[in-house]
């Protein structure tokens, strides 16, 4: 799962992206195409750790979240600095926001409300375009059909068109309530507003370890009015701490009041907020954290798994991660009743522990 860093010019974008991923000890950071960089990070993962404990396997898996930084923007016009972003990574799975709250000798007093409305506004402006140009392309298509006629193609310009509407009125595409036909026109098209989305505030050093207070504050408000997830975090002091080794690591952040590193929560909340969960396979070659849809049915899991599980899918025996650790280990669940035997419609819950069973 890709998540993309998206912010005004300076306001921490490449900072977060050190914070996150340096530290990971599974990190691999690779240089990528026109100045933008990635790297991958472990979800963090109680659950995964027991299982590993418990099965001492040969192999282990967790969950990650791959975050993707933009090239440096500093200068450029926020338009032009989108459009780029945009280009360079239009197939993430979900945005993060970060928005500077902390004062800046370079840009100032922050103006954090603003600041994320502008760059809401420059992805509806995006998403305003790309409709558009589909548009066209459409009549081009729908010359000489006859008025009236019901095609795929006057569908489509005309869902076309109730989006344009929307976008013009300055709204997001997630409030849109899509049909599943809908859905199914639109998918492909990589809107940007219809991505899930949280909020980082990149708070002043001295705000750390403290109740939120001022403009960080008030964003805070906003985001939880407009349903957007929120964390704060300040990204200098994070990369610091990320570059530390290890040992040193929980000592300074206990000095600086604070429990563990933002970076933890804010790549489960990044794993949450696009409506990701976790199940596990569990045995001793292998413990594997696998990520999948909420609401995706077991056929969907087997398939993730192998093609083949699912090609020849008899039934899935399944005990949540809860179940199988109150009972100790999962033949104790077993033997208790308490793994269920489900077919392929069966929709998988988080933290499902699951062996499938198959025939080829
Ligand atoms: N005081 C303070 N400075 C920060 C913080 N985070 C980043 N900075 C500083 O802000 C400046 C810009 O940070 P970057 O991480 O390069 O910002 P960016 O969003 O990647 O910038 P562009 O890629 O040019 O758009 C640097 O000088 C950072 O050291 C913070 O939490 N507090
Ligand atoms: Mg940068």
């Amino acid at each position: 799962m890709k998540v993309g860093i998206v912010g005004l010019p300076g306001v921490g974008k490449t900072t977060l992206f050190r914070a996150l991923t340096h530290g990971a000890a599974t990190q691999e950071a690779r240089g990528a195409q026109a100045g933008i960089t990635t790297g991958v990070v472990t979800v963090p993962d109680e659950r995964f750790d027991w299982l590993v404990d418990h099965h001492k396997p040969k192999k282990a898996t967790p969950a990650s979240v791959e975050f993707v930084d933009g090239a440096p923007s500093m200068g450029e016009e926020v338009r032009k600095f989108v459009a780029n972003f945009l280009t360079q990574v239009r197939s993430v799975d979900a945005l993060l926001h970060l928005v500077r709250t902390f004062e800046s000798d370079l840009l100032g007093s922050p103006t954090p409300i603003t600041d994320l409305q502008r760059i809401q506004d420059e992805l509806i402006l995006a998403d305003l375009q790309m409709v558009e140009t589909r548009m066209e392309r459409l009549e081009k298509q729908l010359h000489g059909t006859k008025t009236g006629a019901v095609t795929p193609h006057t569908i489509e310009r005309d869902l076309m068109r109730e989006i344009k509407d929307w976008l013009e009125a300055e709204k997001s595409l997630a409030a849109f309530e899509f049909t599943p036909d809908q859905t199914k026109t639109i998918r492909g098209f990589e809107f940007l507003t219809l991505k899930p989305a949280m909020v980082v505030a990149n708070i002043a050093e001295d705000e750390v370890g403290k109740e939120l207070s001022g403009q960080a504050a008030e964003l805070k408000t906003h985001c939880e009015a407009n349903g957007l997830p929120f964390e704060a975090l300040c990204a200098k002091l994070e990369a610091e701490i990320a570059e530390l080794p290890e040992d040193e690591q929980q000592s300074y952040l206990e000095a600086m009041g604070v429990e563990q590193p933002a970076r933890n929560t804010i790549v489960r909340e990044a794993y949450k907020a696009t409506g990701m969960m976790s199940f596990f396979t569990a045995g001793e070659p292998e413990v594997r954290a696998w990520t999948i849809s909420a609401g995706s049915p077991v056929i969907e899991a087997a398939e993730k798994i192998h093609s083949d599980i699912a090609r020849g899918f008899i039934r899935a025996e399944v005990a949540n991660f809860d179940v199988v650790k109150e009972a100790g280990s999962w033949e104790t669940a077993k033997q208790q009743g308490k793994v269920d035997l489900h077919m392929k419609d069966y929709v998988v819950k988080d933290g499902d522990i699951m062996y499938i069973r198959f025939k080829v």
